[in-house]
């Protein structure tokens, strides 16, 4: 390929020509364009939100993203977790577009539309439990954890909420209190709702002898404040943004136990983790449990924003009517691209595909983990991490060092944990084998190049 023609492929938007030129840097990350628009953001937008990488995207193909410099990027962060079936998928796009042609809202609760119906239907039909289930729609992840909360509440009219070390369930007040991190989601912003307890968990790189103890401590926990005073108990089936945190097994069926034997509702946040992250529709199956209430969003809407509550029929209707809503719950474009979602997972395609990724990251990652500074590498499908430590502890310094090398270098790759010091891998499901293995290469050599 000539120069002008590498730069005619990048420039277009036709699927063909991007994927044909793949990772691609025409300029230094950030280019010229983005630094002149980072400029603009810096005027306008609050410092308060942060960037991994301030460059500006044009258009997205599968895996890559193309910035307004025409680079192109391997894409392991999907948004986080958002674009599993990738950010321009062309299904996505029909069904949307088409609503949009249609009506772009009515309100749920003004009048009605079917799409919002087959949602909650096909959720029904796919979250885990063998029990009769009703949704409720949404549009965020927190609140779709909020609302599981005032059902919770409402239906055993009991107030506490069981969470537990290294969760994440959101920014807004209550979501914040049941999140672990301190910094940057609690500081400043208290005080916090109360009657939010957290409890341990049985890390399965950290827990050789199992989950005994963990369980345990989480029935002493319920005993000392009383466990019938528990509406819910709260949990990640693996934990996300706390670090890509695989329980050990029977962690959480013994939560499941726990939950059953004292009426406590479980709900299981799959926001992150699930609508075929790890290779199966939903990463509690792994475990063989189900939630009383399971959480969806995030890879749901397919990057339109939709969440959503399935839960046991009579916890989900216990609710007075009218005590649940808002005004862009369920958005009629937002569950058109739902549908079009359903349709690429049910294919299965994507989901072996996941797998395929957990083999390709395992494959080249694990070996690393000899070397002094790398700790691990965990995770299911494609949501897969590596964590960096040594004798001294966490090692946050290496992971966003290793991480900013790589995104420099054109492979977006996130951070996450209490300590900052995992790379986290969330490529769209359908990642094509080379660009995935490319991108793996460059991630490789970005943590070889720190540890030296
Ligand atoms: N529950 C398990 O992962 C969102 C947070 C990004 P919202 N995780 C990404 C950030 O820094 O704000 C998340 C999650 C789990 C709930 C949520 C919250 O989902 O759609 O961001 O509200």
């Amino acid at each position: 390929m000539t120069a002008t023609s590498a730069l005619a492929a990048n420039h277009s938007k036709d699927p063909a020509a991007v994927r044909a030129a793949a990772r691609r840097l025409l300029t230094e990350l950030p280019g010229p364009r983005s630094r002149e628009l980072e400029a603009e953001r810096r005027q306008h937008v609050t410092d308060a939100f942060g960037v991994t990488l301030p460059v500006f995207i044009d258009h997205a193909h599968d895996a890559l993203l193309v910035d307004v410099d025409g680079n192109h990027l391997i894409d392991f962060a999907s948004g986080i977790a958002v674009t599993s079936v990738g950010a321009a998928n062309p299904k996505v796009a029909k069904r949307a577009a088409a609503q949009l042609e249609r009506f772009t809202h009515t309100c749920f609760m003004v009048t009605e539309y079917e799409s919002f119906v087959e949602v909650c239907r096909w959720l029904n039909e796919h979250t885990p439990g063998d029990f009769e289930k009703r949704t409720a729609l949404f549009t965020t992840g927190a609140e779709a954890v909020e609302n599981a909360i005032k059902v919770a509440r409402a239906a055993t009219r009991r107030a506490n909420i069981l969470v537990f070390d290294e969760a994440y369930h959101g920014r807004t007040q209550l979501t914040m209190a049941m999140t672990a991190k301190e910094n940057p989601y609690r500081l400043n912003f208290g005080p916090l709702p109360g009657s939010v307890f957290r409890a341990p968990t049985a890390p399965a790189h950290t827990s050789p002898d199992g989950p005994a103890k963990a369980l345990e401590k989480i029935e002493a926990i319920l005993a000392e404040h009383g466990a019938e005073t528990f509406a819910a108990m709260v949990i990640e089936p693996i934990q996300g943004e706390g670090g890509f945190i695989v329980q050990a097994p029977g962690f959480l069926k013994g939560i499941r136990e726990i939950a059953t034997r004292h009426g406590i509702v479980l709900v299981i946040d799959e926001i992150q983790a699930g609508m075929g992250r790890t290779g199966t529709l939903f990463a509690s199956e792994h475990e063989g449990i189900a939630g009383d209430i399971t959480l969806s969003a995030k890879a749901l809407g397919g990057g339109l924003p939709l969440s959503a509550a399935t839960g046991r029929a009579e916890l989900m209707n216990a609710v007075h009517t009218g005590g649940l809503g808002g005004t862009y719950a369920g958005n009629p474009v937002a569950c058109e691209a739902a549908l079009a979602v359903f349709e690429l997972l049910e294919d299965g395609k994507l989901l072996k595909n996941a797998t395929f990724v957990e083999n390709a990251v395992r494959r080249r990652l694990e070996p690393l983990v000899e070397l002094d500074g790398v700790a691990d590498v965990r995770g299911r499908g494609a949501m897969m991490a590596i964590e960096f430590r040594d004798a001294s502890g966490p090692r946050g310094d290496l992971a966003v060092t290793a991480a900013k090398a790589a995104n420099a270098h054109g492979v977006l790759t996130l951070t996450c944990g209490t300590n900052g010091n995992i790379i986290r891998l969330l490529p769209p499901l359908g990642i094509e084998a080379d660009v995935l293995d490319e991108g793996l290469a460059v991630l490789e050599a970005s943590i070889r190049s720190v540890l030296s």
